[in-house]
């Protein structure tokens, strides 16, 4: 058995089976690169699902973790730590917002605003206790937690996990009339949407939707709540998916590039009248707010405005999907995508599907996943090169041409 082989086997033995890994096993990464255990070199299109936005191990956020490490790690929030006031007042002005309430993973910042929309509709909106509903998408990804399954349309995500959270209303994503509709219900007091649907496979909706769904909104009183846990911090080619269409949530989600995939930082972000609506003892975590995470993700978000990530993924963005129009292959249905998140629907061709190709492109040195069978997700890190893009894209090519 190879190393490789033999570290599958004990994940296979040792670990639940709750993912089915491309089988490669990485060992180490740099940029926009990542080598497995046999020391073959890869490009990395997947960034951990746009967590790695800044690069693999970007020295910058590394030696910020390292010098906090060696300082103090966890305090909770029992007592104040020297970390956290500094990191709310830099996140907070960065992304322009009243308050932060730091959490952990996405699906902690995505709990945490459906806790938040309720509130503020028993509090300020002054819907009856118990009865507030929260309108949200088909083909969501919001996490994996019970409250969010049962807002999603998956059966692989919901199946066997009931008895589900009531108080969801699934509309069809892109679909202005069916929001228009739902939002008579007087009791709704929140929309939550992702500005792109990254799991449903890069679904990038019809310019406009968003400011039409916040205009939407504001005008029935309803809280515009934006999980941009994957499309956000410069993923698409803007700091926020919603800067596309100049639109401002009400109540912001992050996390996955928040700290650069280094530790698990999340957070909720809102304005005074929304996020006071939590009072002390009603939310929290034990690690959100962490000296190490507040000191991790004001680097991870100082090296996006230094290193322009934003522009970088807009310019590069627009390389990409050119080049990639340009392969002559039956196989290529459809490339879309914003920035630096995108996808390629795959035609299958003599039996040959997604999967196939992606493991033929890692054999060939680039690492993408496929979603849904037929669709191949295409997320580098944003510190990648204009030439190793183009490098890339050929092993995109030759692996297609293969089939
Ligand atoms: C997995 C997808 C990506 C997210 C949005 C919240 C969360 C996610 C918009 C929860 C997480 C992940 C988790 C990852 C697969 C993945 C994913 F394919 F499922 F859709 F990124 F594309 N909101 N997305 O995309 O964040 O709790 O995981 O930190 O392995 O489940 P988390």
């Amino acid at each position: 058995m190879t190393k490789s082989e033999q570290i599958m086997e004990l994940e296979h033995h040792y670990g639940a089976h709750n993912y089915h890994p491309l089988p490669v096993v990485l060992s180490k990464g740099e940029g926009a690169f990542v080598w497995d255990v046999e020391g073959k070199k890869y490009f990395d299109f997947l960034s951990a699902y746009s967590a790695v936005n800044q690069g693999h191990c970007h020295p910058k956020i590394i030696n910020a973790l390292i010098e906090q490490a060696k300082t103090m790690t966890l305090t909770s929030r029992a007592f104040y730590n020297d970390c956290l006031g500094p990191y709310e007042k830099f996140v907070t002005e960065y992304f322009g917002f009243d308050k932060v309430l730091p959490m952990n993973t996405g699906a902690e910042a995505d709990e945490t605003a459906l806790k938040l929309i309720r509130k503020w509709a028993y509090t300020k909106k002054g819907v009856a206790e118990n009865e507030a509903k929260i309108i949200v998408c088909n083909d969501n990804f919001h996490g994996r937690t019970i409250s969010i399954v049962s807002m999603s349309t998956d059966p692989d995500a919901y199946n066997g996990f009931g008895p589900f959270t009531p108080g969801f209303i699934k509309i069809p994503y892109n679909d202005i009339p069916a929001l228009e509709k739902a939002l008579e219900d007087p009791t709704v007091a929140g929309f939550l949407v992702e500005p792109i649907q990254g799991e449903a496979g890069v679904y990038v909706p019809a310019e406009g939707y968003l400011k039409k769904a916040y205009d939407l909104c504001k005008a029935k009183n309803v809280l515009f709540v934006a999980d941009e846990v994957q499309t956000g911090i410069a993923r698409t080619g803007k700091l926020l998916a919603c800067d596309h269409e100049g639109v401002k949530p009400d109540v912001l989600i992050l996390g996955k590039a928040l700290s650069g995939g280094v530790i698990p930082v999340s957070a909720v972000l809102a304005n005074d009248d929304i996020m006071l609506c939590i009072k002390p003892g009603e939310h929290g975590s034990t690690f959100g707010g962490n000296p190490l995470a507040a000191k991790v993700a004001v680097a991870a978000l100082e090296v996006v405005k230094e290193e322009k990530l934003a522009e970088r993924a807009e310019y590069l963005g627009n390389i990409f999907r050119e080049e990639i129009r340009k392969i002559d292959s039956e196989m290529i249905e459809l490339v879309r995508g914003k920035g630096l998140l995108n996808a390629i629907i795959i035609k299958p061709k003599n039996g040959k599907e997604a999967w196939d190709v992606c493991l033929k492109m890692a054999e060939n040195g680039l690492l993408a996943k496929p979603t849904h069978g037929h669709i191949i997700r295409f997320a580098p890190p944003l510190v990648i090169t204009e030439e190793q893009l183009k490098e890339a894209v050929e092993i995109i090519k030759k692996s297609i041409l293969s089939f």
